[in-house]
């Protein structure tokens, strides 16, 4: 019996070995002590020559986490939807988790992000399987302009688009990014 569990684990690590998943510049946004939500941003680069899939993730920081992605429309809407299905990264490519696009949310925050911070996130990957990372938690402001300054480096003919709103259907209530 003793024989056959080595075995089995030996055979795991093989096969994690083959994807070669590096996560780089895991880092949060620093939140306001009564914000339940937040994010968790990184790049995801597949040097492997199998396609990947990040489909869950995890810390102990929230008792629940999502994949989402945010899109804004061509009428400025940001709308911002889970990612069933996990978000793929495939063979040979580099997937940027940052604001206003793809991410990893936290719907229930324990206790806010200060900056200067680490914690331990954990990416379940489809092939890779169990990666944790330590994330650093930071001011992020220069990664997310205001919207005010949005269009301050753009002409002074262009009109400045309506504001984004933010559409939460349903849970995404005060959710902020
Ligand atoms: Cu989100």
């Amino acid at each position: 019996m003793k024989k056959t569990v080595v075995t089995l684990s030996a055979l795991l690590l093989s096969v994690a070995a083959f994807a070669d998943i590096h996560i780089e510049n895991p880092r949060s946004r620093i939140t306001a002590p009564t914000v339940k939500r937040g994010g968790a941003f990184m790049n995801i680069k597949n040097d492997g020559k199998t396609d990947d899939v990040l489909i869950a993730a995890s810390t102990p920081r929230s008792s629940k986490t999502e994949l989402h992605n945010t899109t804004i429309d061509e009428n400025g809407v940001m709308k911002m939807r889970e990612m069933k299905d996990g978000i793929s990264v495939p063979a040979g490519q580099t997937v940027e988790l940052k604001p206003d696009s793809l991410h990893v949310m936290f719907m229930d925050l324990h206790e806010p992000f200060v900056e200067g911070q680490t914690y331990p996130l954990t990416l379940k990957f489809k092939n890779a399987g169990e990666k944790t990372v330590t994330v650093t938690v930071k001011d992020m402001s220069n990664e997310t302009p205001q919207k005010g300054n949005m269009h301050a480096h753009m002409h002074g003919e262009h009109k400045a688009p309506p504001p984004p709103q933010m559409v939460m259907p349903n849970h995404h209530a005060g959710h902020q990014h």
